[in-house]
């Protein structure tokens, strides 16, 4: 395989959520936090739409996210682990509840606030930079209950407030931010997104769009605080990306094409460019959706603009217009309409498509000209633990090492990328499925769909490979 270069100080590591690894959902004065209400299965996939009917968890269900993998009381072994590997970097989220945990508290909880200081301690103590992820997928309950959450301005003052107050808190330790997880997810699992609850007779598009702008200005709100607090440090979008492809060279699948990515490139056209691009403008006009706009919004949009582009890639999306090949789809995937005959999938039925991580990110920096960062990539996998309790995870090597290949030939592109932290260096809870079974890690965590195990974490093969990318600077892959 070639060598690749990555500049000297680039930022390999792992990335990880806190309400798929913290658990401890209770503890410490943490409040409920809107994946506290996810089950796993069917009713999972129903709830992350937005169709629920009571804000608390019902007697007797399984919650992947109370218990999750007990990072809240494991993280320093775990941490041990990551610096074994090398790690120069560990992308988490603060839990939001923790901090405040109704959303709307008069003070923060000091309790929440000290436990992230004892993380970035223990990940400073070993050279890894922290960088923290403010809201990803977790805002309170008690913002859904009293406010209706995003669908209320209030809103953007609650996430300014949590915001300020944790740049403030960890100005001396955290030198990388991130607003809002995926923002682009909003459009597609509401609720996890944007904490939204539908009922009968909502108009959801306007109500999505609606929120959005409002995590937009929120995050622009945050991107000001943070340049003000720490002016040395780097604030980022975070956009779940993957190249749509067209079916065929027909005008119209290239049109829709187009159209697909930029359903998404909306936010980071807001968030990095700093204004409501043209076509975003007619698509609400056409779809009867008004904005709540105040003046003082468009100016902050403006004037408080990212300073890079995250991202997660995990593939590329195709679609079509034509009715007949539609007809014969079996499953797309959640943004594209069609799955690609010349791609393998995953377990999951997620397409697998290196290619397309070098043509993602291609196309995300011509558009933005700013660096980039990778802060999601990985294989969620079915892994078997032999006799003798090793787990032989080549297919998750061949993936990574085929992503990492491209993100190096994207480097020879051109492309400017500040860091590399694959999701889930650790098996964690998944967000879509809730289930324990689909890991990502190169670390091993003895936990099943139903929440049993020892939670004891063991070493994969594939942590022996990532352990010598990071010591060659991603020359031996
Ligand atoms: C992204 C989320 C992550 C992570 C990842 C993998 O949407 O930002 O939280 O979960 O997807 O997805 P899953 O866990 O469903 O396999």
């Amino acid at each position: 395989m070639k060598n690749y270069i990555f500049p000297e100080n680039f930022l390999w590591g792992g990335a990880i959520a806190a309400n798929q690894t913290e658990g401890a959902y209770l503890e410490d004065g943490k409040g409920l936090t809107l994946v506290d209400l996810l089950p796993t299965g069917q009713k999972r996939w129903e709830i992350m739409m937005g169709k629920l009917d009571s804000l608390e968890p019902k007697e007797g269900e399984f919650y992947p996210s109370h218990e999750a993998i007990d990072f809240y009381h494991r993280y320093k072994e775990d941490v041990a682990l990551f610096a074994e590997m090398g790690f120069k970097s560990l992308r988490v989220s603060i839990s939001w509840s923790r901090i405040f945990p109704n959303g709307d508290d008069e003070t923060p909880n000091e309790a929440g606030l000290k436990f992230y200081d004892q993380l970035f301690d223990e990940l400073l103590k070993f050279g890894i930079e922290p960088v923290v992820t403010i809201a990803h997928f977790d805002v309170p309950v008690n913002l859904i209950k009293t406010y209706g959450s995003w669908r209320n301005r209030k809103l953007v003052k609650f996430f300014e407030n949590y915001a300020t107050t944790i740049l403030e808190r960890y100005k001396d330790k955290v030198k990388y931010w991130m607003t809002f997880n995926e923002i682009n997810m909003l459009l597609h699992l509401p609720f996890v997104g944007a904490g939204l609850v539908f009922k009968e007779g909502d108009n959801e598009l306007q109500i999505k769009y609606q929120a959005a702008h409002y995590q937009l200005v929120a995050s622009a709100l945050a991107v000001k605080a943070c340049h003000k607090i720490i002016p040395e440090a780097k604030i980022g979008c975070m956009l779940a990306a993957g190249s749509t492809y067209p079916y065929t060279c027909h005008p119209d699948d290239v049109f829709d094409g187009m159209e697909k990515d930029r359903e998404s490139f909306f936010f980071i056209d807001v968030q990095s460019r700093g204004a409501y691009p043209g076509y975003a403008k007619r698509f609400l006009k056409e779809n009867n959706i008004s904005i709540n706009m105040e003046k003082a919004d468009e100016e902050l949009l403006k004037s408080h603009t990212v300073d890079y582009i995250g991202f997660s890639y995990y593939a590329s999306r195709s679609t079509s217009t034509d009715p007949e090949v539609l007809k014969n789809q079996t499953s797309g995937n959640i943004f594209g309409s069609v799955e690609n005959p010349y791609l393998e999938k995953s377990e999951w039925g997620w397409t697998i498509d290196p290619k397309g991580f070098r043509i993602t990110a291609n196309q995300l920096y011509d558009r933005y000209q700013k660096p980039l960062f990778v802060v999601e990539n990985g294989l969620g996998a079915v892994d078997e633990m032999s006799e003798n309790r090793e787990i032989h995870d080549d297919y998750r090597i061949e993936y990574l090492r085929k992503h990492v290949a491209e993100m190096g030939e994207a480097m020879e592109d051109g492309v400017e990328i500040l860091g590399y932290t694959s999701w889930g260096p650790i098996d964690i809870v998944s967000a879509s499925t809730g289930e324990m079974k689909k890991r990502y890690g190169y670390i091993y965590v003895d936990k099943d769909n139903e929440g049993k195990g020892s939670l004891n974490r063991t070493k994969k093969k594939s942590f022996y490979w990532y352990k010598k990318v990071i010591e060659s600077n991603g020359e031996q892959i």
